[in-house]
């Protein structure tokens, strides 16, 4: 080599090294124009919210499919046609369902038969669609004895209760619609559907959680690790009268309970948008990114362990996390966040965090052009914005979205769906370490395990993952669960099943996707 090439790549390795230690890798993502998804979530007042997807898999082969709210347009199903690594490719399914008027959408198999089934989301009526296999579906509000109500809804997250054979759905609800000119303090009521007692295989009629505060997010998780979830709520205080943040005890068979200050709840008030949860702090208890308007809030348990409290404290500031105000488009007004999620989009064993951001519709005080984040989290727990960098920046009024890795390469792919604009793809072009993906499954109620947990080993090093269905803005996934390595070339893993049963510490090679059921060493995907 010639002396002068070699002392300049000596010069350029020399900081490039002392970089890579601090700063985390930054993904390309590249638009996918040429993705096959043409739709758009459009509308007025109904849909100011809204605007979610369901990313699950509807023909068993692997890859994830998806259906994207449509708001006043029809929503859409996309079966996935991309091949492994490829270019993202989506074809809308012929004669697939199109329901009308939706905010959002869940998948989650209700009569655990392992075809994943639809909860949607409606100004209106709410509909649950049972999974056939192929993409197709039908209505099964009639066979499951759901009650669709008539309300502007706009939130989901389902559990399995203790014993139970049959989900319980929670389901938010917003404004009522018929208060336009005057909607402050018009919450409707938000609805907990319950198992059947009398019946397999059917709900109960629905019942009210009482108050409610105008909810935007949802979801069940077990906070304490008490092995009962419970279920919060993000409310959007934009419209209520007298609401707060709140968390609902569920006890199995029992009403339910909120959360008092008794216990150690704190009254927060906050625009509540979506809820994202993961481990950020590696000590086995899920933390809460709760997005709002310029104030979001990365919510850390304060005292962890059995008989905690829930007292959180706020450490968005600390870690670098409070998304607030627009970083490029040259705007300095306050951000509007929707749809959160954490995972690792560089594969270095850390969850980044991705924020959808969009204006309300024409809110002055807050900004127009307000990019999405891409948030990634270094080895201290500080996360710095990369969505510039990353090619994430879209400046479209952003409300749903999802990581997924719909080519199945490793590498998390990303969709986002705008508010009367087009709805965009990206593909994620990495760099990125090595990973694995995993399902869980097990016979039974409850197939796709939720409330179970992931512990996935690196060294000394535990990643812990509740497994949930719900939350997000309007929208959630089931199916795979990413989990970056860094430059681990090998893991082990256990799964702490629903029921209390701990499993084994498995090794699993890097780099590829594995099938996890009770008692049995992972089957990697090709295998099945
Ligand atoms: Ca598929
Ligand atoms: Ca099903
Ligand atoms: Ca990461
Ligand atoms: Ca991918």
């Amino acid at each position: 080599m010639r002396p002068f090439l070699a002392a300049l790549l000596f010069a350029a390795l020399l900081p490039g090294r002392a970089i890579a230690e601090d700063t985390p890798l930054v993904p390309m993502f590249t638009e996918s124009v040429d993705s096959g998804v043409s739709h758009t979530f459009a509308g007025e007042w109904e849909f100011m919210v809204g605007g979610g997807v369901a990313v699950f898999d509807c023909d068993g082969n692997g890859l994830q499919d998806m259906l994207i709210a449509g708001g006043e347009n029809p929503s859409s199903l996309y079966r996935n046609v991309s091949t492994e690594g490829g270019p993202l490719k989506f074809a809308p399914v012929e004669g697939g369902p199109q329901p009308d008027k939706t905010s959002g959408a869940y998948p989650i198999d209700i009569d655990s038969d392992g075809q994943m089934d639809l909860v949607v989301l409606r100004v209106g009526a709410n509909r649950v669609l049972r999974g056939l296999g192929d993409c197709r579906f039908e209505d099964a509000g009639k066979k499951w004895a759901f009650v669709g109500g008539d309300a502007w809804s706009t939130a989901f997250s389902a559990t399995w209760e203790k014993g139970a054979a049959w989900p319980t759905l929670a389901i938010g609800n917003y404004i009522d619609r018929a208060e336009e000119f005057s909607p402050w303090g018009s919450c409707t009521d938000n609805w907990l559907h319950r198992p059947d007692a009398g019946g397999a295989g059917r709900f109960a009629p629905p019942v009210p959680l009482v108050p409610s505060h105008c909810a935007l997010s949802i979801l069940f998780t077990d906070w304490n690790r008490s092995g009962t979830p419970s279920l919060r709520v993000s409310n959007d205080r934009e419209y209520y009268e007298g609401g707060q943040e709140q968390m609902w005890h569920i006890p199995p068979g029992a009403p339910p309970v909120l959360y008092g200050k008794d216990e150690g709840w704190q009254p927060l008030k906050i625009w509540g948008m979506g809820i994202a949860s993961a481990d950020i702090d590696a000590n086995g208890y899920p933390d809460y990114f709760l997005t709002s308007m310029a104030d979001n809030k990365l919510q850390v348990l304060a005292e962890p362990g059995k008989g905690a409290k829930p007292v959180y404290k706020d450490e968005a500031f600390r870690r670098g996390a409070t998304a607030h105000r627009p970083y490029t488009g040259g705007e300095f007004k306050p951000s509007t966040a929707w749809h959160a999620q954490f995972d690792d989009v560089n594969n270095d064993g850390f969850v980044d965090l991705f924020v959808a951001k969009g204006n309300v519709s024409a809110m002055p005080d807050f900004a127009m052009k307000d990019p999405n984040n891409l948030l990634l989290q270094r080895p201290d727990g500080i996360f710095t914005e990369a969505g510039d960098k990353a090619g994430v920046a879209s400046l479209s009024t952003a409300r749903g979205a999802a990581l997924a890795d719909f080519n199945a390469d490793g590498l998390l792919d990303l969709v986002v769906v705008n508010r009367n604009a087009p709805t965009q793809v990206w593909r994620n072009d990495g760099p990125g370490q090595h990973w694995v993906q995993l399902t869980l499954r097990q016979s039974g109620p409850n197939r796709d395990v939720i409330g179970g947990w992931i512990e996935l080993r690196t060294g000394d090093r535990v990643q812990t993952r509740e497994i949930t269905s719900g939350g997000g803005h309007a929208g959630g996934q089931a199916g795979w669960w990413h989990f970056g390595l860094g430059d681990a070339t090998g893991s082990e893993v256990r799964v702490l099943w629903p029921d209390g049963t701990e499993g084994d510490w498995q090794p699993l090679g890097p780099d590829d996707r594995y099938i996890l059921s009770p008692g049995q060493v992972p089957v990697r995907w090709v295998d099945r």
